[in-house]
């Protein structure tokens, strides 16, 4: 649930009462704001019976693209270059390594063509969304095109029509394919600072292979928000803890969450020390052992 789209919450808690504020209210201060402290914690310390989304009006228009550039360093700078040009309606920034892209595009090669060459090192799928359809197409065009003159842009491929920018999706989207060769794979949800971004890679490129020789891995994320997706498969047995171990040290070293979008449960609980301090540790553990003190809810996800 994206946290900042619930505007009203109903739940019950662990002894059977029911807390409700399905409010219509945009901006409310009052007092402890328990709503957030609800979602996000996997039904460990209440149900979620209701929630209220706050909507907003559908763009009308939408441009897409697939850009490749020359390194990490120069798709952070066009990040930030495009939240400025694009008039702040870059809505994806979808960043994808070679080693994704190439997977991906190849298994794809008989439903559709690979949209840019091989050989970038990074790859982007980029989308904008506006209201004004006379302008908001060329303004994205021109955007691109300077970037070209920039070298931000190494190769660009501008989505013409609703059937292209859905082929550049799949591209990102229709991953069995990719993945053919990757199972039994161990995967992973992390962020960290987007300065911090190349570096991690780098780490877990080098680190990956010279404890597991022969290791597959593929790289890909909402780069937008910092956050990464890998696969690592290391052969026939998945070894999973020795991989999830040598990757969260590398986490660690970044301040980075072992968690960005897909929560903790029991798989990644006991690395939840990884992004949070004894302190932040205690204070949770406190909030479950108040709210349901007979460990009743969703039991041995998160702590406890
Ligand atoms: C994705 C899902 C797995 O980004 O979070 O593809
Ligand atoms: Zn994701």
């Amino acid at each position: 649930m994206m946290r900042d789209m619930v505007i009203g919450l109903e739940a019950v808690l662990a002894d059977g009462t029911i807390v409700s504020s399905l409010t219509k209210m945009l901006k409310d201060n009052a007092g402890y704001n328990w709503k957030h402290l609800l979602i996000g914690s996997e039904g460990t310390l209440g149900v979620i019976t209701k929630t209220v989304l706050r909507l907003r009006p559908l763009p009308t228009t939408n441009q897409t693209a697939l850009v490749a550039t020359a390194s990490f360093d120069k798709t952070a700078q066009l990040l930030r270059r495009l939240e400025v040009s694009l008039s702040g309606r870059l809505s994806s920034f979808e960043v994808m390594w070679d080693d994704f892209y190439g997977a991906m595009t190849e298994a794809q090669l008989s439903k559709r063509p690979r949209p840019l060459k091989l050989g970038y090192p990074i790859y982007i799928l980029l989308e904008a969304l506006g209201g004004d359809p006379d302008s908001d197409p060329a303004q994205f065009e021109r955007v691109l095109a300077a970037e070209i003159d920039t070298g931000l842009i190494a190769d660009a491929v501008i989505a013409g029509s609703e059937r292209e920018r859905q082929a550049l999706w799949a591209v990102r989207e229709d991953m069995a394919g990719g993945y053919a060769n990757m199972h039994p794979c161990t995967v992973f949800d992390v962020s960290m600072g987007l300065a911090d971004m190349a570096g991690f890679v780098a780490d877990v490129r080098k680190e990956i292979p010279d404890r597991f020789p022969g290791a597959r891995m593929l790289f890909y994320g909402h780069a937008g928000d910092g956050n990464l997706h890998m696969a690592i498969h290391v052969g026939k047995a998945p070894r999973t803890d020795e991989v999830e171990s040598a990757v969260f040290d590398l986490v660690r070293t970044v301040k980075g969450s072992v968690a960005a979008e897909h929560g903790i449960g029991w798989t990644r609980k006991p690395y939840l020390g990884v992004s949070r301090t004894d302190a932040e540790l205690m204070l949770m553990q406190k909030l479950k052992d108040t709210l349901d003190p007979r460990n009743i809810l969703n039991p041995g996800k998160i702590v406890g």
